[in-house]
């Protein structure tokens, strides 16, 4: 780029960011578990600066487009937030989101113009390569606002976008992949929501041609996009297969979003939406506000809840996909891998391992680090215990399923059933509606109640607790420990540790939230009332940090029996 085009190019960028002032000047905001995250009138001055690095990062990666998504997925409708995705479909490179936060960060004009700048000379970035960005957003009204900041910067770079409107989170993900691999040898799928829809049912329809349909589910949508989307996504796929019913649909009452509805709820208080009154047995699940999450949930005799959750969904498609590969005549070629956080149940971990006799790795928090570590395998099967996650298979799975030459009928079945799932799962991102008809076609293969499923093994007791905090960035984990030590503040580790020892089995751990202004408490004990003790008085150390007593906020109920878990908050 010409000096003169380069000057040009920063009056614009000045000019437009003159419409987008940032807010709270004191406050440093980081690209965090998902990308920026908070109240929806603080973003527009960040997403002005997204905007300036998608366009960097797209001309970076040889002008293949990248995703904007504008969501804040399972947090409450006032707030709203963006990711970046990557051209592949999966998360913005890590060692991106320090310029991302940076260039979020500048103060004024001349900042903005130094950070960019930084950007450009440390990244290496051609100024007049190519570039396309696509982006679209969750049913947040303060997403039509955010467009506007996002646009400007991309006008002021001469960046060309288009527009998806609403979209799932995985979608946007999908479109961004299937834009960017149109003329390879294996295009990811036709560029269009459309075309997202024709490749999941029709990859379903395959996946079920050796299983009896099995029923309905019901699905609870958080009032979010995800309603409309799954709507579509039915019109596509065969009738006769799978009843799919749908609640919480309000995406016209934006405060109905994720309240008392959605994955995060049920996962976290551990009931159904607000009016659940699930016959016995009868088959649930929930997504979150952007639909990337997806737990199941039903009602036993006598009305005990019970969660089916990303645990659950992992073990479920592991031993499913483990049993297709074996029954292929595959297992000799392609090993499978489980990839969890510290949130996993200790009782999952043990039966991934001793049952399912299969390795598993823990990452940090954040699909991005599971995503990472799965895709190193053969088969990478990843699930956060809050629902997020996917199964991953590698090119080289892909080569060797491709070119495998079945022996018998029984091979061939099983491989069919392994091609058509190849297809089904979305290989990008967590998808909730694509992991929903994964669920789907393993229940229905295995002919399985959501009981059958339930009855693999039985979870430790455990509780996740929630504390309000003003300063989250105090609270630092050890590297390398896949969060489940506290760097800081040193005391609260030193605490901890006294207190888990007086608990049979006791485990917890403390980690910041990378979405909301919070401390999280994690705990699993061999007693579910250890836990509840061991949790709260965790939590307490956190509240006395700030001098202030514990207020609870929000129980979450707990079943008669056994409670799997059940979420407390306080604020401090
Ligand atoms: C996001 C990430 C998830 C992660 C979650 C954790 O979820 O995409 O991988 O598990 O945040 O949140 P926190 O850091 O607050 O514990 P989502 O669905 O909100 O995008």
């Amino acid at each position: 780029m010409a000096y003169n085009a380069e000057e040009a190019e920063f009056v614009a960028i000045e000019k437009a960011a003159a419409s987008f002032p940032r807010q709270l000047p004191d406050r440093d905001f980081t690209y965090g578990t998902a990308g920026f995250r908070m109240r929806a009138d603080l973003l527009p001055s960040i997403m002005f600066t997204v905007g300036l690095l998608a366009s960097l990062r797209s001309k970076k990666c040889n002008g293949n487009t990248i995703g904007v998504m504008i969501t804040a997925s399972h947090n409450p409708a006032e707030d709203n937030g963006v990711k970046l995705v990557d051209p592949m479909g999966d998360m913005l490179n890590v060692d991106w989101e320090w310029y991302a936060a940076g260039l979020a960060n500048a103060r004024d004009p001349e900042k903005l113009r130094n950070g960019y700048m930084h950007c450009i000379n440390k990244l290496k970035v051609d100024r007049s390569a190519p570039s396309k960005v696509i982006f679209a957003r969750d049913t947040r009204p303060s997403g039509a606002t955010l467009v506007k900041a996002l646009t400007a910067a991309l006008d002021a770079v001469k960046t060309p976008y288009i527009d998806y409107g609403y979209a799932t989170t995985p979608q946007l993900h999908y479109l961004v992949r299937a834009t960017n691999t149109v003329n390879s040898q294996y295009p990811y799928g036709e560029v269009s929501e459309e075309g997202y829809y024709k490749k999941l049912a029709e990859a379903f329809n395959r996946a079920m041609e050796f299983a009896k349909p099995n029923g309905a589910v019901t699905v609870d949508c958080a009032n979010g996009v995800g309603a409309p989307k799954l709507k579509e996504l039915i019109k596509h796929l065969p009738k006769d297969k799978l009843t799919i019913n749908i609640i919480n649909d309000q995406i016209e009452n934006p405060d109905k979003l994720n309240n008392r509805a959605g994955a995060d709820w049920v996962k976290t208080q551990q009931r159904g939406f607000e009016g659940f009154d699930g016959k016995p047995l009868d088959r649930y699940c929930a997504l979150d506000g952007d639909a990337d999450r997806l737990v199941y949930f039903f009602n036993e005799e006598g009305k005990v809840f019970r969660l089916l959750d990303g645990d659950r969904i992992a073990t479920l498609a592991a031993s499913f996909i483990g049993d297709l590969v074996r029954k292929a005549g595959l297992d000799n070629d392609i090993t499978l891998k489980v990839v969890q956080t510290a949130y996993a149940n200790g009782a999952a971990t043990k039966y991934v391992e001793q049952v399912l006799k299969l390795k598993v790795e823990c990452t940090p928090t954040g699909v991005k680090h599971l995503h990472h570590v799965a895709a190193q395998a053969d088969i990478g099967v990843y699930f956060e215990a809050n629902g997020h996650g996917t199964v991953l298979f590698s090119e080289r799975a892909l080569k060797t399923i491709r070119k495998h030459d079945p022996q018998s009928p029984a091979q061939l079945t099983a491989l069919d059933t392994l091609k058509a799932l190849c297809d089904l799962i979305n290989q990008t991102v967590g998808d909730a509606l694509s992991d929903l008809l994964l669920v789907e076609v393993v229940l229905a293969h295995k002919e399985w109640t959501v009981a059958d499923w339930l009855g693999t093994y039985k979870e430790f007791p455990n509780k996740l607790g929630k504390v309000n905090v003003r300063d989250r960035g105090m609270y630092q984990t050890v590297p390398g420990t896949a969060e489940r030590r506290l760097q800081s503040p040193p005391q609260v580790q030193i605490e901890l540790d006294n207190i888990v020892k007086k608990y049979r089995d006791g485990r917890c751990f403390v980690r910041a939230s990378g979405t909301e202004d919070a401390v999280r408490v994690y705990g699993e004990a061999a007693e579910a009332y250890d836990v509840d003790d061991m949790v709260g008085s965790v939590m307490s150390v956190i509240s006395n940090l700030s001098g202030q007593m514990i207020e609870p906020v929000s129980e979450g109920e707990k079943s008669a029996d056994v409670p799997p878990a059940t979420t407390t908050t306080t604020s401090v």
